[in-house]
């Protein structure tokens, strides 16, 4: 029997009763990110290209002028988003302020959009993988015009759906609204995201751990331990772990999120709070691994609990296979106890 190929746009729509508020409006914001990634996912895929025909900046041999790919993604997002009038404000990576949509209040928009559009931009000419980030509120605030700052700066708990596109070797979207973490893979042969990865949940326990070693000498001395820890040789525990790093935050999670692990961004003396933006690139992440069954915190705290005071602020971050994070959590916590015994 033809397997049966269940494309995104079906399964929203079948899904839709899992989503308290929707009346199509999900489905419609979810389709619109789902056809902004396909539009990214192609000039992506030629970016090589743009390299021979004129480098970002310049005009290319059509005479179009060839923007950075994270500008273009950029916009096409925030176009895609205006587009379709469910969004009264958006946040973005490239975006010092908020971006306000429904300005001339023709469209009932109840939902608040934050992304990253190109993660891990600075990959893009070495061909490794890269991704878009995206988080999804409510609006708090009232009436039907654009929205504001406090609807961008929500806990991530409060998300109502949130997922990300890896662009790799093959581009997948993968995606919650609370009930579970599905993975779409993009048919170029029908251009649609089709069902790949249902359900996914993460182990609970695994033997990669993901984070920038060349950092190490300002890492926390809790993080030095888990280090260490990490590369010990105990057999019966199964160490040595692996280290594994692309330095796309997208990649290295897609990768744990299916094999199990942890990815690390700590604090350092140079980033006392870390590299990683809590608002549009650890919240929507943390969002969904923990519908997967792992964990997110600073190093002690829930990630999704934090309240945001402003748009790009970052944090610290262990993520992950749920007893990997805790394990850290606790060299952090003896290293800090020691620390202050002995201040
Ligand atoms: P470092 C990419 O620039 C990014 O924001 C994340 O995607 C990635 O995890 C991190 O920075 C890598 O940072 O300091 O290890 O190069």
């Amino acid at each position: 029997m033809r397997n049966q190929v269940k494309t995104l746009n079906q399964f929203i729509i079948e899904n839709q009763q899992d989503f308290p508020y929707s009346k199509g409006e999900l489905t419609r914001l979810l389709s619109d990110i789902g056809t902004a990634a396909k539009i990214i996912n192609r000039e992506v895929n030629k970016a090589g290209l743009v390299n021979i025909l004129g480098d970002a900046g310049t005009v290319n041999v059509q005479g179009e002028e060839v923007k950075k790919l994270d500008i273009y993604a950029n916009d096409q997002l925030i176009a895609a988003l205006k587009t379709g009038g469910e969004v009264c404000v958006m946040g973005s990576e490239e975006n010092d302020d908020i971006i306000e949509a429904n300005t001339d209040g023709k469209h009932n928009s109840k939902y608040v959009v934050l992304f990253d559009p190109l993660d891990g931009s600075s990959n893009i000419d070495v061909n490794a993988s890269i991704g878009t980030i995206f988080s999804i509120y409510r609006r708090v605030s009232e009436g039907n015009g654009p929205g504001t700052v406090e609807d961008c700066l929500q806990a991530g708990t409060e998300q109502v759906a949130a997922g990300y596109v890896i662009y790799g070797s093959s581009t997948i979207l993968v995606f919650t609204t609370g009930n579970g973490v599905n993975g779409f893979t993009l048919d170029p042969s029908i251009g649609e995201f089709c069902l790949s990865h249902p359900n996914i949940q993460t182990p609970k326990d695994a033997k990669i751990y993901s984070l920038n070693e060349g950092n190490a000498a300002h890492f926390p001395e809790g993080v030095k331990r888990y280090l260490e820890y990490c590369k010990e040789v105990n057999k019966e525990e199964g160490r040595p772990y692996s280290s594994r790093y692309i330095g796309t935050f997208v990649a290295d999670f897609h990768r744990n999120l299916l094999k199990g692990g942890i990815f690390i961004y700590p604090p350092t003396d140079k980033a006392p709070k870390g590299k990683l933006r809590l608002v549009y690139e650890v919240n929507p992440l943390a969002f969904l691994i923990e519908q997967a069954g792992g964990c997110a915190t600073d190093g002690k705290n829930r990630v999704l609990e934090i309240k945001p005071e402003t748009l790009h602020q970052r944090t610290p971050l262990f993520i992950g296979s749920e007893n990997m994070v805790r394990k850290a959590e606790e060299f952090l916590a003896t290293a800090n106890v020691e620390a202050a015994v002995n201040a």
